[in-house]
């Protein structure tokens, strides 16, 4: 099949989603799809109207086999980016992004859509950074510093010219490349960027850890293909599940590895395995995100209300009469996953589009 046909299938395939789901009739449908069909044998490409580029990226969060938090697919915000075209322009639509999506710690699910690839796969634009907000991290002789999951991309910061201050938690600068230019970057304003102090409810030493997180996880890596049209930057965020933070970035061995100092704080032996001292370290780091977050304000969602409302999601997917699909060593959360109905449930692991996928990193 040559590249013209896909991007048909595709478009119509995806046309006639939207106008069916939106209760429009066939013959609009069919018009429409005239319309895309004219476009793309003139031009090897076709433009989204705006209500089409924001319904597609709500389809894709929908069809995001590993998200846990799809109840809410239809409630985000979608900013239509694509006319953009100058690194100020870029930052700023960025940075307007983080604005919007913190809110104060009332986050709100968003997403920035930049300039679609052209249809010869060429990117006008393209984010070189994992989230928009991450923390950087060294190799130094004592061992790591901040974040280990930053090292490379940190790294590529040093050598574009960026200098960090070398704590635990330096913010990395937004990376940003246009067409075949050199990236430039760009230091984000501190006051933007909202942070959550960690404390433990009743573990007193806690705090003296001095540890922190960022409120709002906001990928930036990945592609959002919409019938056939690929977006290659496309920034979305939600909130955080609290196991994220406290199971797996601060407790990861091979990222902050604080399970153990944790534990040490508890008065736990962790000298023996059979002292179940990681497991009860790991509970208490994650009741530490979760109400810190609450208490400063920040929308978190625990694992056992994020498996609930995905189970609603379930149910209203059924009641649209329409298959789920799912990841399921993605969705089972990495704590107690078995108290949740998604360990016992089966999903099926196949893609629909429109969706999010990882593409090559722009380094490396
Ligand atoms: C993955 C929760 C919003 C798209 C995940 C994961 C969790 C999660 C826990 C697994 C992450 C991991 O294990 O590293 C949530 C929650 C949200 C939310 C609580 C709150 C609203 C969104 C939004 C989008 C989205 C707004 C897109 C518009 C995805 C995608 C992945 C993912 C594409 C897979 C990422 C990958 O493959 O690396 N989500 N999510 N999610 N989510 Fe969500
Ligand atoms: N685990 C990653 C973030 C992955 C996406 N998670 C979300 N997405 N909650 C981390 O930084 O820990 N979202 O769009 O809300």
């Amino acid at each position: 099949m040559n590249s013209t046909n896909d991007i048909a299938d595709k478009a119509r395939a995806f046309l006639y989603t939207c106008y069916s789901e939106w209760g429009r009739s066939e013959r609009e449908a069919e018009e429409r799809w005239l319309d895309v069909y004219a476009q793309i044998e003139e031009t090897g490409t076709y433009v989204h109207r705006p209500e089409e580029l924001e319904y597609g990226a709500k389809l894709a969060w929908r069809n995001s086999n590993r998200c846990i938090g799809r109840l809410f697919w239809n409630t985000l915000s979608v900013f239509d980016g694509r006319h953009i075209g100058t690194f100020e322009e870029v930052r700023d639509a960025l940075l307007t992004h983080i604005r919007f999506a913190t809110n104060d710690g009332k986050i709100r699910p968003a997403i920035t859509v930049l300039p679609p690839a052209g249809k010869d796969g060429n990117c006008p634009v393209r984010i070189w950074n994992h989230q928009l907000i991450r923390y950087a991290g060294y190799e130094t002789e004592n061992g790591p510093v901040g974040d280990p999951n930053s090292i490379p991309f940190t790294q590529i910061c040093r050598e574009l010219g960026w200098k960090g201050e070398g704590t635990h938690f330096d913010l990395l600068p937004l990376v940003i490349q246009i067409g075949d230019d050199a990236p430039r970057w760009f230091e984000l304003p501190r006051d933007l960027v909202l942070e959550v102090p960690l404390r433990h409810p009743e573990l007193p030493g806690f705090e003296e850890l001095q540890l922190k997180w960022y409120a709002v996880p906001i990928i930036a890596d990945m592609r959002l293909e919409i019938g056939g049209i690929s977006y290659p930057a496309a920034p979305f965020n939600g909130w955080y599940m609290e196991t994220e933070i406290g199971a797996r970035n601060l407790a990861d061995e091979q990222r902050y590895n604080l399970l153990p100092r944790t534990a040490s704080l508890m008065g736990l032996d962790t000298g023996s395995n059979a002292t179940f001292w990681k497991d009860r370290a790991l509970i208490e780091l994650n009741a530490a995100v979760y109400h810190s977050y609450r208490n400063s304000g920040v929308s978190i969602v625990d694992h056992h209300t994020a498996a609930q409302q995905f189970q609603l999601f379930e149910q209203q997917e059924a009641q649209a009469g329409r298959e789920i699909t799912g990841d399921w060593t993605w969705l089972i959360p990495p704590v107690s996953p078995a108290t949740t109905h998604l360990f016992h449930s089966k999903y099926e692991n196949t893609w629909k589009t429109p969706n999010f996928y990882h593409q090559d990193k722009p380094y490396e």
